[in-house]
């Protein structure tokens, strides 16, 4: 009976062991996947790299009857709207920046100006890609930004808080996104336009 009873919390003691080693494992997996998304979030990089990703205009470019390279000069030629307290949020929704003013111009008047090819009213499946000189990139579809409220709220900026934006020259927003910090693309380089086949 005695070793029956011994032999039984033997037991016992051997299932906690294992329960317990594999609570570590799950914890180091699940720590170790944080430390990975936390260093491709926050790369930090020296004065001269980053540096090296701003541009001093984008281009606008794909299927558009008149490719265009934007300067902050030439935007500010453009109709300018004044952005008030715009948020920008991260995935978790922490609040990365908060901007009392900016100041930018609607993506739909640019892509106006640039003209979308289209072929007869029913061509307008396209897509726009707004990249930065990372490889960071954010999409839109033809119809949220002409046929939808996203149009009136997609700006490229190039001052914030009376300040020239930081991280490059200019920053493709969209204000009424739910995470804005998707769709917030500094380092901006190109907007490019497709048809989707
Ligand atoms: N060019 C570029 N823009 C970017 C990113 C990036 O890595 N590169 N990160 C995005 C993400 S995930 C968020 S939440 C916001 C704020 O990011 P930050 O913490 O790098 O400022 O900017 C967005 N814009
Ligand atoms: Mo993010």
């Amino acid at each position: 009976m005695k070793t029956k009873n011994y032999i039984f919390v033997l037991f016992i003691a051997f299932i906690c062991t294992m329960c317990n080693s594999s609570k570590k494992e799950d914890k180091a997996v699940i720590e170790k996947s944080a430390t990975i998304e936390k260093e491709s979030e926050h790369k930090i990089l020296s004065p001269a790299d980053s540096l090296k990703l701003v541009n001093h205009q984008i281009e606008i470019k794909g299927e558009v009857e008149f490719p265009l390279q934007l300067s902050v000069d030439s935007l500010r030629k453009m109709k300018v709207a004044t952005i008030s307290n715009f948020k920008i949020t991260s995935k978790s929704g922490e609040i990365k920046k908060d901007d009392k003013t900016s100041k930018g111009v609607l993506l739909k008047d640019i892509l106006e100006k640039a003209k979308i090819i289209q072929k007869g009213h029913k061509d307008r499946n396209f897509y726009i890609v707004a990249k930065a000189s990372d490889g960071y990139m954010a999409t839109f579809s033809w119809a949220e930004i002409f046929n939808n409220p996203t149009g009136e709220n997609t700006y490229i900026l190039f001052e914030e808080n009376g300040k020239p934006v930081k991280n490059g020259e200019m920053i493709l927003i969209c204000k009424n996104d739910i995470k804005t910090g998707s769709r917030h693309v500094y380092w901006l380089k190109s907007i490019e336009v497709y048809r989707v086949h």
